[in-house]
């Protein structure tokens, strides 16, 4: 299934918010390269928990240690993982969070169609979203299949599992100014954190 299974509160969201920037204070945001060509993605990206996803010219991994400062991630927010697990329990789906990977998007931010396929375990993937909206693009199983665009919103908490796990996706547009202005973002932006887990 791929569908919003929550929308958060905004004292969530703003629990949430902390959570990341205490995690980015650790473990700054860095802008990834894609292989082979070593073309600086449009966003920034960290992560929590034992492992990190990191992509330069050979290619894409989970790395142990955070690429700039050389130190482990920072653990797993407590919420973040409590979020994740309790989802996927709600479609009595396992998921061993292993990692979070912490993406901001500025206002021209994008992340092209592509498939969530480093990881060996196909325990579902549950995405976070706070801060601006954005137009999120969805897939199928063929980089080629039809598309449809949804809005994701602040507070939104999509799941990507089963038979959906795989699906192509990508991130089309950056809604700026729409974030809900209670959270107080230091700057406009969007904030996505997906949970996952790793290895079987
Ligand atoms: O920002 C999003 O909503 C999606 C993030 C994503 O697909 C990824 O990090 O692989």
């Amino acid at each position: 299934m791929f569908e919003i299974a929550r929308r958060l509160t905004l004292a969530e969201q703003a629990e949430i918010l902390s959570a990341c920037r205490h995690v980015i204070q650790q473990a700054p945001l860095f802008t990834k390269t894609m292989p082979p060509t070593g073309a600086a993605f449009r966003y920034q990206c960290t992560s929590a928990g034992r492992y990190g996803w990191i992509s330069d010219r050979t290619g894409f991994r989970y790395v142990g240690q955070h690429p700039v400062t050389q130190h482990p991630f920072p653990p797993l927010p407590p919420i973040i993982h409590q979020l994740a697990t309790d989802i996927a329990s709600q479609y009595d789906l396992a998921l061993r969070p292993e990692t979070a990977l912490i993406n901001w998007y500025a206002a021209d931010g994008k992340l092209g169609l592509h498939q969530d396929k480093t990881e060996v375990s196909r325990a579902p993937v549950i995405s976070i979203s706070v801060g601006d909206d954005c137009v999120f693009i969805m897939g199928g199983m063929k980089r080629t299949d039809k598309k449809q665009d949804m809005i994701l919103q602040s507070g939104d908490v999509l799941i990507m599992g089963a038979e959906d796990r795989l699906r192509f996706h990508g991130v089309k547009k950056i809604i700026s100014g729409t974030a809900p202005p209670e959270l107080n973002l230091k700057q406009p932006g969007r904030l996505n954190i997906t949970v996952r887990q790793v290895y079987r």
